[in-house]
């Protein structure tokens, strides 16, 4: 009885730790909010007023998309603009970073904080960059924290990035992660893989030739979780005319997968494309399209998983058809079914609890079970209205 008691508690903790394993797949940081969870709970991250201009505010939620609690403001100085939020989690604590206009001194800068379990302040907001940063998305492998932004190269933005215990130390200085330097390398999103983390940018200009030969395009680097730069940075896009933009990056444990916006290759302005990567940097097969219905703009693309498959959402605009779109990929990057609608609205922000998604749903949330669990995905509409004012999506697009 004994043996099976303790195999059966072995069973259980193994179980769990599948479970925590699973639960920080994409940080998108052209986002204004973001949404992790912990284990147990959700924390949902979001721009909110603070009584002065912007300010950043957090709602935990359950599995099902309801609010546990009020919502609270997380940022501690609160003069001018806090803005981006971005959330990961220790599978306890949450750590929630944020740029902060003129709050160290010059133009924006990333601040931290640790919010426990129970949504109350763990320690006091701290500064995590050095020099002037903005566009932060953080990650967590299991050990650290890593936290990205845009930052000063030498030649106009570049990606850097601080790793951070979860005991809230820094670790080591901040680092420089883009090799390629020339014009912008910004909007960096950020997903571990075991130890590892890959970090997405686009980097280019917005006109005449980038480093992808023409505007911008979409790059990345493996970090190890000693924050050493992993091979070299990778070309992600293989389609390279006009531009290419807003990446976003989850990983299954296995692969990862990213996403993003390119101008006019879907035949018709915007449309969302992908690319599998391994887990040691190669391309895994070839770029996807990802939308099919392809008139008008599609972007501003997500992607999340829950440790098997993937979800990409993005909002569409075209002639017959308007609003939160997503596409299922199983771990080898092919589809699962077909293009599906799953809001009206034009927020897109979707976590998971390792196995069903909860995505943002008009003015409340959905849970959207994966292909595995119903064979025909399916929404499930829990409205859990949050008593805050619908966010208008004020994700960057090209400077031109
Ligand atoms: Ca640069
Ligand atoms: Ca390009
Ligand atoms: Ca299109």
């Amino acid at each position: 009885m004994k043996i099976f008691e303790a195999k059966s508690l072995m069973f259980f903790f193994f179980l769990l730790s599948i479970t925590m394993l699973f639960t920080q797949k994409a940080n998108c940081t052209v986002s204004i909010s973001d949404i992790t969870r912990n284990g147990n709970d959700y924390l949902f991250v979001f721009e909110d007023g603070d009584g002065n201009e912007k300010g950043v505010s957090g709602q935990l939620k359950s599995n099902t998309g309801s609010a546990i609690g009020s919502s609270f403001t997380i940022n501690t100085y609160t003069l001018n603009e806090q803005s981006k939020p971005s959330v990961a989690s220790d599978n306890t604590n949450f750590l929630v970073t944020w740029q902060s206009a003129y709050q160290d001194g010059y133009a924006s800068g990333i601040y931290g904080q640790f919010i426990s379990s129970n949504g109350s302040k763990v320690g006091s907001e701290f500064r995590i960059n050095a020099y002037t940063a903005s566009d932060p998305s953080v990650g967590y492998n299991g050990s650290n924290y890593l936290t990205v932004w845009d930052g000063q190269d030498g030649n106009y933005t570049g990606i850097y990035g601080q790793r951070i215990s979860a005991e809230g130390t820094k670790i080591g200085s901040e680092f420089q992660i883009n090799t390629y330097t020339q014009y912008d390398q910004r909007n960096p999103s950020v997903t571990p893989n075991s130890d590892n983390f890959l970090i997405t940018w686009e980097s280019g200009w917005h006109t005449g030739s980038g480093q992808d030969g023409d505007r911008h395009g979409i790059f990345g680097q493996i970090v190890s979780g000693d924050g050493a730069l992993i091979g070299s940075e990778l070309q992600i896009n293989t389609y390279t005319i006009e531009s290419q933009l807003n990446s976003c990056v989850a990983s299954n444990d296995e692969n990862y997968f990213v996403v993003w916006m390119s101008q006019d290759q879907d035949g018709n302005d915007l449309g969302v494309f992908g690319q599998l990567i391994s887990r040691n940097g190669d391309l895994v097969g070839d770029e996807i399209q990802i939308n099919t219905y392809t008139d008008g703009i599609q972007g501003e693309p997500y992607v999340v998983s829950n440790g098997d498959n993937f979800l990409v959402t993005w909002l569409s605009n075209g002639f017959s058809q308007s609003g939160i779109y997503g596409q299922f990929f199983d771990s080898n990057g092919m589809f699962l079914g077909d293009e599906f609608k799953i809001s009206n609205g034009s927020i897109i922000v979707t976590a998971t609890d390792g196995q069903n998604y909860l995505v943002r749903y008009d003015n409340g949330w959905g849970i959207l079970n994966s292909p595995e669990a119903v064979p025909e995905p399916s929404v499930i509409l829990l409205f859990a209205f949050i008593g805050i004012p619908f966010l208008m999506n004020t994700k960057k697009h090209d400077r031109n």
